[in-house]
């Protein structure tokens, strides 16, 4: 495939990436987007997330002319769909962001062009896709009564790429490519090649979402395994980070690591789509979700017990009188992004129960949120906090926090949700 436009509908984590390395390859690229301050960012050369690297590669795509950016879609011979796909109350998939995206995009597409949707979803999302722009396009032929012989051709590919990791994993990653007809899987497998060094494998769109899902969903079960053995052994008295380690010496075992729960805007979402397609049979998925949404609570009742245990070894201490410090906001290691994260959530319950003083050391953000104005939380470095607050929770393993243990004194409490810190 030689396409000589590309327009990426959606400039978030995976959409800007995704059209940054199109550009690099020398390819016109129109990205598009509902935001104007997104779009203006970008048309500055500038980026509006965080992700190593992609500030220099946005920065040579916009100078070089290969990449705009603008609100209104505009022709062009493919388009890739890389908008968010939330949950709604009930844990139901909200298509509303592809439906919005499917509906700006008819009126411009013409014979020949290929729409891929990126954006994980639930099974049948791209012939819902497809169905929506044929609704408003009915002087197009779309696969679903057209077949391999449709005027516009229709795929899903979805991404896989890991947050921190995005520009090597774009590359590098084999890809699954699901067209809604084998000629519409060729013709999106032909595109991924202008930078994909990884295998595109073809399938059908069906399998390509679930496997997406079912992706996150392997991950996320896996996780709740860690986490559930991490509430067992702290009853038993046994240290789970060892039991893990030895166990994982057993070759076909390979435990993942307990933590505060499960962040992000995928691996606690994605399950969700199939529990809510499948709410008889997806038994195990859903006790997972579970699990590791249950987590932050377990946790913060281990700070309350902290706090319990610290003011009974200083006696006319109070509760207002004890400090307490999170380390960790983000919701991963060595990344900035909060969205979805534990450790927020922990550290926000905090805020709320605990009446004293309370330290927040996230070393990759420079001012604390705003749901944190006017509370009594304080962005400190780790130094200040070690010296200063009586009870330590290790909220995220970032890679200077490892190295802390050492500076602690006995006196003070802690609660060590990542197994980083020595007993
Ligand atoms: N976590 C643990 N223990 C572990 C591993 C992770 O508690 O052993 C926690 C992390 O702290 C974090 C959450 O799980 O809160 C998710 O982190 P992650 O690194 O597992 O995954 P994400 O959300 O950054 O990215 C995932 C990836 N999916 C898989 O690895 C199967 C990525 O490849 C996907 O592209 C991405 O979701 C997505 O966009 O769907």
């Amino acid at each position: 495939m030689n396409p000589k436009t590309i327009s990426i509908i959606g400039l978030g984590y995976i959409g800007l990436p995704t059209a940054a390395v199109f550009a690099s390859r020398k390819i016109k690229v129109i990205g598009v987007d509902v935001n104007q301050k997104t779009v203006e960012t970008i048309n500055r050369g500038q980026i509006h997330i965080v992700e190593p690297d992609l500030d220099m590669v946005v920065h040579a795509a916009v100078t070089n002319g290969y990449l705009r950016a603008t609100t209104q879609p505009e022709p062009a011979d493919v388009f890739l769909v890389a908008v968010p796909t939330p949950f709604k109350g009930d844990h139901e998939p909200d298509l509303a962001y592809i439906e919005a995206a499917s509906k700006s995009i008819a009126p411009v597409l013409k014979r020949g062009d290929l729409v891929i949707l990126e954006s994980t979803s639930p099974v049948g999302a791209t012939e819902q896709m497809a169905a929506w722009m044929a609704e408003s396009r009915p002087d197009l032929t779309f696969p679903q009564n057209h077949g391999e012989d449709s005027d516009i051709r229709v795929a899903h590919c979805p991404e896989r790429v890991l947050p921190g990791q995005v520009l090597r994993e774009l590359v590098q990653n084999d890809r699954v490519i699901g067209g809604m007809t084998p000629k519409c899987s060729a013709a999106a497998a032909a595109l991924y090649k202008i930078f994909v060094k990884g295998e595109c494998v073809i399938t059908n769109a069906r399998t390509a979402e679930m496997c997406k899902l079912t992706e996150n969903s392997f991950r996320d079960v896996n996780i709740a395994f860690a986490n559930e053995l991490s509430v067992i052994c702290d009853k038993m008295g046994v240290n789970v980070w060892e039991l893990i380690k030895l166990a994982n010496r057993h070759p076909r075992v390979n435990i993942l690591q307990p933590g505060p729960g499960v962040g992000g805007h995928c691996i606690a979402v994605d399950p969700w789509f199939i529990v809510s397609a499948a709410p008889e049979e997806a038994r195990l998925i859903r006790t997972a979700r579970e699990v590791n949404d249950g987590k932050p609570e377990w946790v913060l009742n281990k700070v309350r017990l902290a706090v319990a245990e610290y003011l009974q070894s200083n006696p006319g201490k109070t509760a207002k009188d004890t400090v307490i410090a999170c380390f960790g906001l983000a919701f991963k290691a060595d990344i900035d992004d909060l969205r979805e994260s534990p450790a927020l959530e922990i550290a926000r319950k905090i805020t709320v129960a605990h009446p004293g003083r309370i330290y927040a050391v996230e070393p990759n953000i420079s001012a604390l949120p705003d749901e944190f104005k006017l509370t009594k939380v304080e962005l400190i470095d780790a130094e200040k906090a070690l010296i200063h607050a009586n009870i330590l929770v290790l909220l995220v393993d970032h890679t200077p926090f490892k190295t802390l243990s050492s500076a602690r004194t006995s006196s003070q409490i802690f609660v060590d949700t990542r197994g980083i810190w020595k007993a």
